[in-house]
């Protein structure tokens, strides 16, 4: 007899009952620190690597060139994108990996290819099923290419060596324009809390000034509906077009966008040289870029610092030297109670995990431990902290507490 599990018919007493770190708010002030604590806006980027890592790193598997993971409530798989283009649904109690069919032609090269997955419990589709939401780079013409998101539903079927499939895909979004170049697309998926609204980083395809223009949705935080509709109260809906999409402006290249316990949105941008931010993503916020940054262009020309005017939102943290931000995950879960209400961000080329600690609309630098190339950072089921490597032979690290012995 075949079983089939359709992750989209799960009941929704168990995606609650697994719902993981998003219960609360309530830090601990008694925590201990296991390295400065920097107030944002002293920081020159000196963070200490933390000298004691409270935590066994468990390698479960290992991926190609992975970009993006999450878990699917209520069972023990996880979804994996590899950037080359494969999804991949990796069962965590035996490791197994099956190749999820149906995803889309991609334009894989550079920064782009197959890049954020996220399950939204609770959102229904056209058919009533839990949604996923699928970023990725699709091909234009004459050499152009531009982020994408789609909307699908995930058959499984667990029998014998297992197959996997999505369903009624419908890309719900895109870049526009579509340009040429292969950096700078962001495409990190959010789902607010509340499940009424996607939010989707669109990054500024390395052009910069696109970043404050309200006829194109490059450098913008998007803020949709479910199905990709236009909210009525967007801050820009008034302007149509693309403007309407619009939640926030002035920004760079966002790969890690995170909702706190509060409801308030996270988001880390890589600067250029020097001026890696997070932000405190808020509606109608124009964040800067590329009129000022806490770091210089490449070419070592200065760019103004946030605190030379106050026309725009300057960032709650930043770093300069860069570490290079990319996933992010709220932390709240039981496991690491030490850490409730902080970020985990993993660093690219800044080699690490780091942590910041939420504060109402603050963040305060807590910890950085060394690490290879983090590209992705997840809460799993059960409290652990769960990491992507980044690049070739990359590796599935699962973070747990260190027991006494
Ligand atoms: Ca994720
Ligand atoms: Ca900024």
């Amino acid at each position: 007899m075949t079983k089939c599990l359709t992750a989209a018919l799960l009941s929704p007493i168990l995606l609650i009952g697994c719902g993981g770190a998003s219960s609360g708010a309530g830090g601990n002030s008694s925590m201990t620190e296991s390295s400065a604590q920097t107030a944002p806006q002293d920081d020159e980027g000196k963070t200490s690597p933390s000298l004691t890592m409270p935590f066994t790193i468990t390698e479960v598997a290992g991926f190609n060139k992975p970009w993006a993971m999450t878990f699917l409530p209520g069972t023990s798989y996880a979804l994996v994108t590899e950037k080359p283009g494969k999804l991949i649904l990796f069962d965590t109690q035996d490791s197994s990996k099956v190749e999820v069919s149906g995803v889309p032609t991609i334009d894989y090269g550079g920064q782009g290819g197959l890049g954020d997955i996220v399950i939204a419990p609770g959102m229904l589709d056209a058919n009533g099923r839990h949604a996923l939401y699928l970023s990725y780079v699709e091909p234009g013409s004459g050499g152009t290419r531009g982020a994408a998101v789609a909307r699908a539903a995930l058959e499984i079927d667990d029998t014998g060596n297992g197959s996997a499939k999505l369903l009624n895909l419908q890309v719900i979004w895109r870049q526009d324009p579509k340009v040429t170049g292969r950096g700078h697309f962001s495409h990190r998926i959010a789902v607010a809390p509340d499940g009424r609204h996607i939010f989707i980083s669109s990054g500024d395809r390395q052009m910069g000034t696109p970043a404050q223009e309200m006829n194109v949705n490059l450098g913008k935080i998007i803020r949709l509906k479910p199905d990709g509709g236009i909210p009525a109260d967007n801050p820009f809906a008034s302007q149509g077009g693309v403007a309407a999409q619009i939640w926030s402006l002035g920004h760079r290249n966002m790969l890690g966008l995170a909702f706190d316990g509060d409801g308030q949105l996270w988001a880390s941008e890589m600067g250029p040289m020097g001026g890696d931010e997070i932000n405190l993503v808020q509606r109608g916020g124009n964040y800067g870029w590329p009129e000022v940054s806490n770091g210089s262009h490449y070419s070592g020309e200065p760019i103004p610092d946030h605190s030379t005017t106050n026309r725009f939102t300057p960032p709650q943290a930043w770093w300069n030297l860069s570490i290079s931000p990319a996933g992010m995950a709220y932390y709240n879960a039981p496991l690491f109670p030490q850490w409730h209400n902080s970020l985990l961000a993993g660093a690219l080329s800044g080699k690490a995990l780091v942590r910041l600690r939420i504060e109402g609309s603050r963040l305060v630098k807590a910890d950085h431990w060394p690490m290879k190339r983090i590209r992705e950072v997840e809460t799993g089921p059960d409290g652990a902290i769960w990491l992507l490597e980044d690049g070739n032979n990359a590796k599935l690290l699962k973070l747990t507490p260190r027991s006494e012995s």
